[in-house]
């Protein structure tokens, strides 16, 4: 299943799942065989062949998949929702012409799969909020979201044009203590636990009973490599795969977090990405990649925030 040969290149690799997916994929396949690939260094994949490179310089992208010999290509390099609403075009222009550069490579046939994420961002207001079916209304009002639904339409296009191998997942906000999230809305839910060890109050930019889908980051990286490893036919949505994850407000993980820290605090102060969060489902309805390759998820929310503070303690 992992064929040593491989050779694996992550595109913004010192981002939130870059480094944790480059750990786990480390494992599988040996250090030497993982290239980390962003803007700047990154000290925690020290043992990684590193390259700086920036996925809209095609040519500096091609270099190093020929320098290599690299086979699979994992792109994580992005601007999320809330760094996205700041910055629109940017955030465009990253998130469209890094996936063109990346699906034309494999096109090209110098790499013969890609993994690419998508999100419960390309959902929107007018989608049914619980348990969001895989087919259904998606009009999404962020440029992240709009971003990601015209890249599932794009991947689903390669790949019955041209048979590009391209794999993907619709990640809930994911909570991980390895690494740090940065410009999402979910971010809140990492958050919550370093400034409930910390100063034993937390302040959150959502409303308390906001729900959102989120998911613990092992399963998410458990999720990513199984879907890169089932046979082709079974991967039969070439668009982007709904995962569930947990769904839960503020109120509950905090409820949840003082059970181990009963003097955490919590208060609300609601900014922009209230809207943002508005916007997208309260749960999701992950049946078709229970049905197709098989996935299971292994944290709910208590296993999760147990798992959150006694690492991070
Ligand atoms: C975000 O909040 O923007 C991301 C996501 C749900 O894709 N974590």
């Amino acid at each position: 299943m992992y064929n040593k040969e491989d050779k694996i290149l992550i595109i913004g690799a010192g981002g939130q799942i870059g480094i944790e997916l480059a750990q786990e994929l480390s494992l599988l396949y040996g250090s030497s065989n993982v290239i980390a690939a962003d803007v700047k260094p990154i000290p925690v994949l020290s043992n990684n062949p590193f390259e700086k490179l920036d996925v809209l310089d095609k040519d500096a992208l091609l270099n190093v998949v020929k320098k290599h010999g690299v086979s699979h290509v994992y792109l994580l390099a992005a601007l999320l929702s809330a760094t996205g609403e700041q910055n629109p075009m940017f955030a465009w222009k990253l998130n469209m012409e890094g996936l063109f550069n990346v699906l034309e490579l494999a096109k090209e046939k110098h790499i013969t799969k890609v993994y690419w994420p998508s999100s419960i961002a390309v959902f929107g207001p007018t989608t049914p909020k619980v348990n969001t079916p895989q087919y259904t209304v998606m009009e999404p009002s962020t440029i992240y979201g709009i971003s990601k639904q015209a890249g599932e339409r794009w991947c689903e296009w390669y790949h019955n044009k041209f048979g590009v191998d391209v794999r993907s997942l619709r990640y809930p906000g994911l909570i991980g203590w390895k690494s740090a999230p940065g410009g999402g809305t979910t971010d809140y839910a990492v958050h919550i636990f370093h400034e409930a060890l910390k100063n034993k109050s937390y302040e959150c930019f959502l409303s308390e009973n906001t729900a959102l889908p989120m998911m613990h980051m092992e399963d998410a990286i458990r999720a990513t490599i199984e879907i890169m490893h089932v046979p082709a036919e079974n991967v039969k949505i070439r668009g982007s795969y709904n995962l569930a994850g947990i769904s839960f407000t503020p109120k509950e993980i905090a409820e949840e977090i003082k059970k181990h820290i009963p003097e955490f605090n919590i208060t609300y102060k609601p900014d922009f990405r209230q809207q943002i969060a508005d916007s997208w489902p309260q749960s999701i309805d992950e049946s078709y990649a229970q049905k197709d390759w098989g996935w299971k998820q292994n944290y709910n929310l208590i296993t999760l925030v147990d798992n959150m503070l006694q690492n991070l303690a």
